[in-house]
């Protein structure tokens, strides 16, 4: 290129892969002069060859990019999360100027932004950890944004992201500063945890109508009458168009070489299938993978001590689904169970109700999680921003953040989600309907993880006295751990009685 040379670029992004490329034609949609770098420079070409209207500049060495940019500098980084960060960090840095700003948009793990932000600031510079919600579409045509790190970067970031993030329903943009250090990453990837649980639900619910006699029509059908209330989202009108989209009569054309295929018997893979379908869905191998960043939520929740059982449903669903060859087998082999005569499920009033119970709790859960972070990291986060971020571009955007924000609007200190005044309907109808799905579900021998511990974080929450004196009593006695009592202050220990063998 010939134009590198003068300080003409507003941003430039690097990593020219299907998010880079489509977050660069997005900002240059709306009107920013954007650089573009891939360290194999091919790439950078071919996307502004193939864009000759965004008038992307490419640059082949990072001495060009910077180059090409105005100060203070915007870089925006669209590269394999993990090590390829750090070195693509390591080599802008002595390149940089006072007051450049070096934004990371991967999927990166929230305590390498939380460092890479101290190393950042330590060279002199300013860094953001940017989440980026919405794959390949969000990215090219609005995603949901979602920085933490130096708020002062954030102001000069500010301008472009929120000029190419995703529009709410009201016109906001979908993007906020989230935080200091990894904030913004952390945000996201409770994002997708909740995601997992999401999607859970529905699949669970997919199956339940599904064994109950209903075809894929009937089953659409249902979710797209809900998804014209407060049940409406994202997943769920996605899901209306996979249950009706028909097997393509040549499936070669779906067929991508790079993907390395699970090696799994034909005759596994059919096993419990319908057959005869002209569903594309009814061929779908029941295995399901993940990526990582849902693991990593339920990790947080572990660490941090925070209930995650619905969103841990959701990726233990995965884990069990990739054990196809032992599912089959122990479909053969294991007893099922005395089961009841399979009773009629719910209704659909009903199960809309358990439905969206389940939802909420799943993002009580979720928000319960972001508050406990707030806490240890000391972080200021703003759980009414976080649900309005969610509203669009992003995989969970639904009618359920609405509430969730009017819960935080009138409550910003709200303990747990699931205590806003204006959830209290949502659960009186909810629960008894949760409640009867999984009478129905449990007697039939039909799994319903999430579902089942949905309703059981409901009632451990509301035992205002729960079965945890005993696991107290029993710690004292073989461990001398120590019990507080219910009628009186301070430590006790107790010399309960042992056996001889004690
Ligand atoms: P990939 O995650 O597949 O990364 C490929 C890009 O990283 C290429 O541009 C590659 O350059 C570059 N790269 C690598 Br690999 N090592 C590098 C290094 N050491 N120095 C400089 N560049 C290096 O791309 P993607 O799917 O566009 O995703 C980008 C980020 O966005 C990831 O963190 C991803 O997790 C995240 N994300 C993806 C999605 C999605 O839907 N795909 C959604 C949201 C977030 P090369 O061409 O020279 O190999």
């Amino acid at each position: 290129m010939t134009n590198k040379q003068t300080a003409i670029a507003d941003i430039a992004v690097l990593g020219m892969a299907v998010m880079g490329k489509n977050l660069a034609l997005n900002m240059a949609d709306h009107g920013f002069r954007t650089a573009i770098y891939n360290r194999t420079a091919s790439k950078a070409h071919e996307a502004a060859a193939e864009n000759p209207e965004q008038n992307l500049i490419v640059c082949e060495t990072l001495e060009e990019l910077i180059a090409s940019l105005k100060t203070p500098r915007r870089l925006f980084l669209m590269v394999k999360s993990g090590p390829p960060v750090d070195t693509l960090i390591a080599d802008l840095l002595p390149l940089l100027e006072p007051g450049d700003l070096i934004m990371d948009g991967g999927n990166s793990f929230f305590k390498d932004s939380q460092r890479r932000s101290e190393e950042v600031a330590a060279a002199g510079f300013r860094f953001l950890g940017v989440g980026v919600s919405g794959g390949e579409s969000g990215a090219r045509f609005g995603p949901a944004i979602m920085p933490g790190g130096d708020k002062t970067a954030y102001e000069l970031a500010a301008p472009v992201l929120e000029a190419i993030a995703a529009k709410a329903p009201d016109g906001a943009a979908c993007c906020a500063w989230m935080g200091e250090g990894g904030a913004g990453h952390y945000v996201k990837m409770v994002h997708n945890g909740i995601e997992y649980a999401d999607m859970e639900l529905i699949a669970e619910l997919y199956y339940i109508l599904h064994t109950g006699g209903l075809d894929n029509e009937a089953i659409a059908a249902i979710f797209e009458e809900w998804n014209q209330g407060e049940l409406s989202s994202y997943l769920s009108e996605i899901t209306v168009r996979i249950l009706r989209e028909e097997d393509p009569a040549d499936p070669s054309i779906d067929l991508d070489s790079s993907l390395k295929e699970d090696p799994i018997a034909l005759e596994l893979r059919s096993s419990g299938a319908p057959t005869g379908s002209k569903y594309l869905l009814d061929k779908v191998l029941d295995i399901s993978r993940q990526k990582g960043t849902g693991k990593w939520t339920n990790e947080e929740g572990l660490e941090l001590g925070v209930d995650l059982s619905i969103l841990t449903a959701g990726l233990n669903a995965r884990y069990m689904s990739m054990d196809k060859g032992l599912r089959v087998r122990a479909e053969a082999e294991l007893p099922q169970g005395a089961l009841t005569e399979a009773s009629s499920l719910p209704d659909k009033a009903s199960l809309a109700q358990a439905f969206l119970a389940a939802r909420l709790l799943a993002y009580a859960q979720g928000f319960s999680l972001y508050r406990a972070a707030a806490k240890a990291y000391h972080w200021n986060l703003d759980y009414r921003t976080i649900a309005a971020t969610f509203r669009g571009g992003c995989i969970i955007r639904s009618a359920l953040l609405s509430p969730i924000m009017e819960a935080y609007a009138a409550d910003s200190d709200l303990p747990n989600l699931l205590l806003a005044p204006a959830f209290r309907a949502t659960l009186e109808a909810g629960i008894p309907a949760l409640r009867s799905l999984l009478a129905s579900t449990i007697a039939t021998g039909l799994p319903v993880p999430a579902y089942a511990a949905a309703l059981s974080y409901y009632d451990q929450l509301r035992a205002a006295r729960s079965s945890a004196n005993m696991i107290s009593a029993q710690r004292d006695y073989f461990g001398a751990h120590t019990f507080q009592r219910t009628d009186r202050e301070g430590i006790y220990h107790h010399e309960w009685p042992q056996t001889d063998e004690e």
